[in-house]
Formats: C-alpha cells, sequence, structure tokens
C-alpha cells in the first residue's frame, strides 16, 4: 500500500499522522504544500481545503487527522487504541478534546498583549487540569504502550514546551501529572522526528507575527 501524506510544515493535525506513521515504522512520503496558495489538485482532493490528506494508491483521498490515524492504526500491525470499547471510546472522545485545546493554543499565541495572554493561559490551564484527574500514572494516556490519544495531545506540548522557555503557558506544578506525561512524549524518538528540523524556528516566527505580547517575552529572554 503506498501512502502519501499531504502536509503543511507547521500543522499540528498532520502532526499527529506522522508520529503514528513513524511509531508504527510504515513506509510513507510526505509532500508539503503551501497552505497560503495550495496547488489546484488539492482542492480536488481536499474538501475543506485542510491538511493532512492521506493519498492511499494515489486513488484514495482520506481527509480528517483522526479518521487517518484510525485507518493507519487498522491497516498495520500492534493498535493504538484501547481493546475494551469502554476505554476505546474514552479515548476518542479526549482525542476530541484535544482539539478543543488547539482553540486556546491558538488564542495564547496571537494574544496583543498580557492581560489577554493571562486570559487565554487560564483556559487551557483549566483544560489541562481535566486531563490531570484523568491520567494515572503513566507514563502514557493509558500506560505504558502509546496511544492515538497520545498522538494528539503531543504536538500541543511539543508547541506549549517551546514557549515555556520564554514565559509559562501552565504550571507545571499544579499539574504534575500533565508534565510527565508532556515530558515522556517529547522524548520519544518519533515525536521528536514528527516535524521538519527547522520547526522549533517556523514556530517561534509564526507566534512572533501573531503576538505582540509573545513577540515581547521573546525579545527579552
Ligand atoms: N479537523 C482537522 C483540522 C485540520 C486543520 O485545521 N488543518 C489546518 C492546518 S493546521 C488547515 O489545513 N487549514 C487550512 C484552512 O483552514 O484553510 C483535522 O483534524 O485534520
Amino acid at each position: 500500500m503506498e501512502l502519501e501524506l499531504i502536509s503543511f510544515k507547521l500543522c499540528p493535525f498532520v502532526q499527529r499522522s506522522v508520529i503514528t506513521l513513524l511509531h508504527k515504522q510504515v513506509p510513507h512520503t510526505i509532500t508539503y504544500i503551501d497552505l497560503n496558495s495550495p496547488p489546484a489538485w488539492f482542492s480536488e482532493i481536499s474538501p475543506l481545503g485542510k491538511v493532512p490528506v492521506l493519498r492511499v494508491d494515489n486513488r484514495h483521498a482520506i481527509f480528517e487527522s483522526a479518521v487517518i490515524n484510525e485507518f493507519i492504526d487498522e491497516v498495520t500491525p500492534g493498535r493504538m487504541h484501547p481493546e475494551d470499547p469502554v476505554r476505546r471510546a474514552i479515548n476518542r472522545a479526549w482525542i476530541e478534546f484535544a482539539s478543543d485545546c488547539w482553540g486556546d493554543h491558538m488564542q495564547i499565541t496571537s494574544a496583543p498583549e498580557e492581560a489577554k495572554f493571562r486570559a487565554h493561559r487560564a483556559a487551557l490551564e483549566a483544560k489541562l487540569a481535566r486531563l490531570e484527574q484523568v491520567l494515572g500514572d503513566g507514563p502514557f494516556f493509558n500506560g505504558d504502550s502509546l496511544a492515538l490519544v497520545d498522538t494528539a495531545f503531543a504536538p500541543l506540548f511539543m508547541r506549549l514546551e517551546m514557549l515555556n522557555r520564554f514565559v509559562s503557558t501552565y504550571d507545571r506544578e499544579t499539574l504534575p501529572r500533565v508534565a510527565a506525561w508532556s515530558d515522556a512524549l517529547l522524548a520519544l524518538p518519533e515525536v521528536r522526528d514528527s516535524v521538519v528540523p527547522e520547526f522549533e524556528k517556523l514556530y517561534l516566527a509564526t507566534v512572533r507575527n501573531r503576538s505582540d505580547y509573545l513577540d515581547d517575552c521573546l525579545d527579552a529572554a
């Protein structure tokens, strides 16, 4: 089966699928497009004009990262979802929750001034506090093995840690399970290698562009 992932270098949703492909050691290619000026062929295969899209055997196009991830998981050996249907459903619900956390990340990284940053930081922290309540002893969401739900959060934690060097995006002390989960995910080679080498530079440049407040924090660091 030939798998081609259509990507944008900064997209966290694409990154989820890359982590899954790398974790499962699935041969694949990645084609990067410029979302500001997408090629005509992309509009034909992506109904919402969004990445990721997974092209299968150059014949089928699958969109939506959660669906792509489940597909990759199903067609390769091993399972990145719990066997128990209730637990599996709960994992899917938290994957959806991860997408909501992206809204807060977007707001945080677009904040024009400190007061707005603080308000959106509080919203994100409240969501992370919900996660703190459901996390066990780790290292991953379900325990010892990496699951699709972990791939949904790893891109968020990667970005938050990049920002944490300049400004605190959540309090690691009051959310120790979240912090430990983040550390465990970011230590994985499949997470580290799920972005292009120049990712941090690109990401911080985008953040500087979007937020005057974070631009000042980066300057002050
Ligand atoms: N729900 C989608 C979200 C994908 C998404 O928002 N992708 C962004 C890039 S990170 C995109 O393609 N945006 C282009 C647009 O909205 O025009 C998924 O999980 O795949």
